[in-house]
């Protein structure tokens, strides 16, 4: 029999990943690359690319030691294409191969490389989501809005997750209207499980520093899981340290504290280092065995089951052209700051220098710190997308792509978010600690000193009117500006313009 190649991406280290199910140990070659092709499609904080290398080598161990024939490219390797569909056809020459068969990626990008690659190429679905493209559009056939609140209660009743006799466990859906609190004065946990790299992460983080140190990112102090089982002990971890407190502080964000109660485990799941269902089973059996409380469990899996699936499904559904989406037309160019940290607004300073050195920023960091921020500010949502996909590890496009254009950036009109995530500096200091220690004064609304978030929030609104003055989940915001005096109504304006101008002429804002 021919023998056949069996594609491996970056992002599908999982030994059940429908490839390698479908795939014959006797006839079929494995092939996985590191190649400059991917990456370098945005540059990659280095972290991202050094946990992505080391986990898939020693993912492609792993296979050799089950048995499986691998041909693995190494980045640095002479005979290197440095692209994927280049790779397969120099191995399907090597073996005489007549076919590739690949998990589908989550990239449409990646998807077109490979229907257009001069093979037999056949994608085979991405079994390790819960919900298939073919029910995430039956379910969406015929609504009027696509909330993933229906959708998450779809996937409870499909996966049987934190269901009592088909009820909801706790007799409610969802226990959000508990997980609001500001920030902790102390944090009773000490972060996400490090791990001292070993021989082979060593190895590529030698390689990445050298063809990818100028990148955005701090490669120092390297400590991500890199394989299964260390990304299994990570989950113990967190499910025994910090889910208890995940519901309570999911929304907070502490200065002085990078993690908080978070789980730290997309890079890990993103990559296929863990499933869906390990995770969401062991959640709800600390639930179960009286470890948890109902709001964090119920609050942790709905991430997982609802957002995360729903996100992807939003992907696939809207298609290629949803990262150009732009329906507020905004048009300025991304901040410097977004690279350098050199601004005096402490929360994005700080967003960015974590970003910078962790390669990870929790999830209200990234919503309505930085996200905010380009949103309010009007920053181009295509290049705020694309710094999301370069800088964080766990990010690939199918689940960075709804969470920037659509949830944070509302540039796909509203089909994530009923209304976009916007907010002044009083939510910020709410919810963190950030504003006590920032040269700005979020107290202040207008005048020297006053917090950008304040000025530019009221100046969204105005600007954008046309398209959110109906929208009854923004009245209130509406009705607050319009109660306030002309003068004050101009001053904010007028200030509002004078930062703008500032941010265009690339001042220290
Ligand atoms: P936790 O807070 O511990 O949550 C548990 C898990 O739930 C996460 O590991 C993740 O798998 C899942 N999850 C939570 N929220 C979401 C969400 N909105 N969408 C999808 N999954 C979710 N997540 C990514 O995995 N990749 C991205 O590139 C990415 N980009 C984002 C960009 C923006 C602007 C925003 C607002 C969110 C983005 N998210 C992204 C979602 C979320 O911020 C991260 O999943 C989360 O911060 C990862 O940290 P954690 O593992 O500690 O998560
Ligand atoms: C993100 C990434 C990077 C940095 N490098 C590689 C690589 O060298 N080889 C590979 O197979 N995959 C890599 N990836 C992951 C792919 O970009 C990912 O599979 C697609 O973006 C689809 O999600
Ligand atoms: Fe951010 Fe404004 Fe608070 Fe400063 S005062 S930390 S800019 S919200």
């Amino acid at each position: 029999m021919v023998t056949r190649l069996i594609l491996v991406l970056g992002d599908q280290l999982s030994p059940e990943v429908s490839a390698l199910r479908e795939a014959d140990m006797d006839r079929d070659v494995v092939v996985m690359a590191e190649v400059m092709g991917e990456a370098s499609y945005v540059p990659h904080h280095p972290k991202k690319i050094a946990f992505l290398f080391a986990a898939m080598r020693k993912f492609a161990q792993s296979l050799k030691e089950d048995g499986w024939r691998v041909d693995y490219t190494a980045l640095d390797d002479p005979e290197n294409t440095q692209a994927i569909d280049r790779e397969l056809l120099r191995r399907a020459e090597a073996h005489g191969a007549d076919e590739v068969i690949v998990t589908e990626p989550g990239e449409w990008r990646l998807i077109e490389v490979l229907n257009d690659a001069p093979l037999k190429v056949r994608q085979l679905p991405d079994d390790r989501f819960l919900a298939s493209h073919g029910e995430f559009e039956d379910w969406a056939k015929g609504r009027k809005a696509l909330r993933m609140e229906y959708f998450y209660r779809d996937m409870r009743r499909k996966t049987g997750l934190l269901m009592d006799e088909g009820d909801p466990a706790g007799g409610k859906w969802n226990f959000d209207h508990d997980n609001r609190k500001p920030a902790p004065g102390e944090v009773e946990f000490g972060g996400p499980m490090r791990f001292t790299p070993d021989e082979i992460t060593e190895d590529v983080l030698a390689l990445v520093r050298d063809r990818f140190g100028s990148n955005f990112g701090s490669l120092d102090d390297f400590w991500f899981a890199t394989d299964r089982g260390q990304a299994r002990r990570a989950l113990a971890h967190f499910i025994r340290g910090a889910l208890p407190r995940f519901g309570d502080y999911q929304d907070a964000m502490l200065r002085d504290d990078r993690f908080l109660y978070h789980s730290v485990i997309s890079m890990y799941l993103n990559a296929g280092l863990l499933t869906v269902m390990e995770i969401c089973e062991a959640a709800e059996a600390a639930y179960r065995r009286g470890d948890v409380p109902i709001n964090a469990a119920e609050g942790f899996i709905r991430q997982i089951i609802g957002w995360r699936e729903y996100m992807r499904g939003i992907y696939f559904l809207e298609g290629p052209d949803y990262v150009r989406r732009n329906v507020l037309n905004h048009q300025r160019a991304l901040p410097g700051f977004f690279w350098d940290a050199g601004t005096d607004m402490l929360c994005v300073a700080k967003t960015v220098q974590q970003t910078r050195d962790e390669a990870y920023a929790h999830h209200i960091q990234r919503l309505m710190v930085t996200g905010n921020f380009a949103l309010l500010a009007g920053v181009n949502p295509y290049e705020v997308h694309e710094w999301y996909l370069a800088v964080y590890a766990d990010a690939y496009e199918w689940v960075e792509a709804p969470n920037v254009i659509g949830m944070s950036q509302f540039a796909d009109g509203g089909i994530v978010g009923s209304k976009p995530y916007v907010s002044s500096g009083s939510y910020i200091d709410r919810m963190s600690d950030y504003c006590g220690a920032c040269a700005y004064s979020v107290k202040t609304k207008t005048g020297a000193g006053a917090c950008p978030f304040n000025l530019l929030y009221w100046d969204f609104l105005v600007r954008h009117r046309d398209r959110f003055g109906s929208n009854p989940r923004m009245g209130q915001m509406y009705a607050t500006w319009d109660r306030m005096k002309d003068d004050r109504k101009d001053t904010i304006r007028r200030e509002a313009a004078v930062f703008l101008d500032r941010l265009t002429k690339g001042e220290r804002v």
